[in-house]
């Protein structure tokens, strides 16, 4: 029974010293759960409003529709779009975030000095603002102004972060359809407002509303959060590190980063290196920070920070018994963290005001203040060392080595080493001619529904096994780095023999001396803007649609709103997006229908359900292959 819950050994070993030590884990509560109510998995159940909360009876033996009148069909599309917009709301709200740090740091009234004025001229200069003669901070404020009057246009103008990044012929498509966004805070309350008591009733309009709130993640969540993230903090290029609980360190204080945003783990990171000899002075060797979900993804890809788990193994590396920290920002934080650190020494630290959970630590994070804030943190996490119980300890000996770090410019980078003028053209020339398949990223997190890991991992070995290439990001990435998959090594053990040709002659042109790995690491979940604008570059430069490509997407085990709103701008992308757990969507046969094949003639993309790994990669070949034939490629 234990090691059904993860294939990842460390979490197979901890989920063995957790119950040993008393402590319930998230697969525990899962248990506790059974059986999960069947209305809410069909998405039939309504609480709109108070008359309810009203149920469609799935056999047709009960009620049909809700007491206002309300069918399954419209029942389930409300609360897709809601669940959609929640996602886009999340990653909107960081990227605001990350506007703001960029406008006080340009005023110069924060200490975060501009790291990358290339990727400002490259973002300006995507915006239509000329850069020449400018200095970076005025340069990065006129670039702030554009953000702010995407998020304050009142106008009917489509947002310019959309029309100045998403593909061509995808901005006519979108056209046509009415679902260009204007201006993100409206839509997400528009969202909210087209689903209350007594509002659209049209499952159809409500699908295109959930196509729009895509577009609003992808653009004013994802791709604004990165480029405002790449100016501020950098643009990331390859790194070299390790995977997997296995990097905390049993004579070091270990401080681990959760969440997503890296406005304060950046500091965190530095302040750590700078407060060693504190550390020293405790008995311990040093500070070892390392990282869990994406804002580990930040700090590996940019500082080469370890990764220590993903998702579903939050609560695992608290069990070690040698975390002195675990400090968290937003989304994906489960707060049972609180318990578990009682039971150990660990100083759960929140620092957001919207996330407080009772029995943690609260350090105020505020951007004017975010060195003092860092700076107690990493003090609070030696304080705890002191604290730790060498008897609890258990670090479990397994960690992968990882090349990560591949945003465009980085693969850019890499190509442009075989062809300096045309940098996609290596990658390009090798998909048209076969060697290269067609490309998958894999995103999304870990779902306790399934065997944590197993999806993204099987599916992966499938995919590579027949020369597709394969991005990843999130808790994917996780996976897959753990699992030896982003390495060299991971080239040859498991690509096929043209992919694998391909990604030796890179690397040896890179002047790696070894392949690139199989899996390339595109960062966290706001960087699926990464991956967007690498099929964003390859349509252009194919010069066709971005839906007529041999790129197809996958969340093998998504289980947040914001899986939903990334998938979601994939399919609006004319993507095939799989998914490996079934949405609460199949309460209506007309919305399933939709999703999976309807929207397809309207939108090019569509979601894909396959629950097995093996069928999952078999099927997103197919799709790639007939994408190929229908491009007149060779097969
Ligand atoms: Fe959360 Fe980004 Fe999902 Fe992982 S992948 S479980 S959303 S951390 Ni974003």
């Amino acid at each position: 029974m234990l090691n059904v819950r993860s294939i990842d050994p460390a979490a197979q070993d901890l989920i063995k010293k957790a119950h040993k030590d008393g402590i319930e884990t998230v697969w525990d509560r899962y248990d506790k759960q059974q059986p999960q109510c069947g209305f809410g998995s069909l998405g039939v159940c309504c609480r709109h409003c108070i008359q309810g909360p009203c149920r469609i009876d799935p056999f047709g033996q009960g009620p049909d529709k809700g007491i206002c009148g309300a069918t399954a069909d419209v029942i389930v599309a409300r609360n897709l779009l809601r669940q959609v917009a929640a996602g886009a709301a999340a990653h909107v709200d960081h990227a605001y975030d990350a506007v703001e740090a960029l406008e006080l740091a340009a005023q110069g009234k924060i200490d975060y000095p501009i790291a990358d004025a290339g990727k400002l001229k490259a973002v300006a200069s995507g915006l239509g603002i000329d850069s020449e003669g400018k200095e970076p901070d005025a340069l990065a404020l006129e670039v702030v102004r554009v953000a702010y009057g995407d998020m304050g246009n009142h106008h009917n103008r489509p947002m310019k972060w959309v029309s100045a990044h998403a593909p061509k012929q995808r901005l006519e498509v979108w056209e046509s359809l009415g679902i260009i966004p204007r201006n993100p805070d409206r839509e997400i309350r528009e969202a909210m407002h087209q689903t209350t008591m007594g509002m659209d009733a049209d499952p159809v309009n409500l699908l295109l509303a959930t196509a729009k709130q895509g577009l609003v993640d992808g653009y004013a969540g994802l791709k604004l959060a990165t480029d405002m993230q790449d100016i501020l903090f950098g643009t990331p290029a390859p790194v070299v590190t390790e995977a997997n609980l296995g990097v905390l360190k049993e004579d070091y204080v270990n401080l681990i980063v959760h969440g997503h945003v890296p406005l304060l783990s950046e500091k965190i990171v530095q302040w750590a290196k700078t407060l060693s000899p504190e550390a020293e002075a405790v008995g311990a060797k040093g500070v070892q920070v390392a990282g869990i979900c994406c804002t580990g993804n930040e700090v590996l890809m940019r500082q080469g920070v370890p990764l220590a788990t993903n998702y579903l193994a939050q609560e695992l590396a608290i069990v070690t018994g040698a975390v002195d920290a675990m400090v968290v920002d937003v989304q994906c934080i489960m707060p049972s963290l609180s318990q578990i650190s009682s039971c150990y020494h660990t100083e759960l630290i929140t620092t957001m005001p919207i996330v407080k959970i009772p029995g943690a630590t609260h350090v105020p994070f505020a951007l004017e203040k975010a060195d003092e804030a860092a700076q107690e943190i990493v003090r609070k996490a030696i304080g705890a060392y002191a604290r730790r119980d060498p008897n609890k300890v258990h670090i479990p000996d397994y960690r992968a080595k990882i090349i990560a770090g591949f945003s465009v410019e980085a693969i850019a980078g890499a190509l442009g080493k075989l062809d300096p003028v045309q940098p996609l053209k290596p990658l390009a020339d090798n998909i048209v001619n076969g060697n290269i398949v067609g490309v998958v990223a894999t995103v999304g997190c870990n779902n306790v529904k399934v065997t944590q890991d197993i999806f993204h991992v099987e599916m992966v070995k499938e995919l590579l096994k027949n020369n597709v290439l394969v991005v990843a990001t999130g808790c994917s990435a996780h996976a897959l780095a753990k699992a030896g998959m982003m390495n060299s090594e991971g080239t040859e053990r498991y690509a096929g023999n043209t992919l694998k040709a391909v990604l030796r002659a890179i690397g040896e042109a890179a002047g790696l001396g070894a392949p690139l790995p199989p899996v390339l690491h595109m960062g966290s979940c706001v960087d699926n803007s990464r991956i967007g604008d690498l099929v964003t570059a390859l349509a252009n430069y194919l010069g066709v649609d971005s839906a007529a490509l041999p790129v197809a997407a996958s969340a093998p085990e998504p289980q947040h709103e914001k899986a939903l709103s990334i998938g979601t701008w994939a399919v609006a992308m004319g993507i095939t997006t799989h998914l490996g757990v079934i949405p609460p969507v199949l309460g209506s046969k007309q919305v399933t229908e939709l999703l999976t094949v309807g929207l397809t003639e309207v939108i090019g993309g569509k979601f894909y359900v396959e629950t097995e790994p093996q069928k999952a990669a078999l099927g997103l070949i197919e799709d790639i292959r007939k994408k190929r034939q229908a491009l007149g490629l060779d097969q």
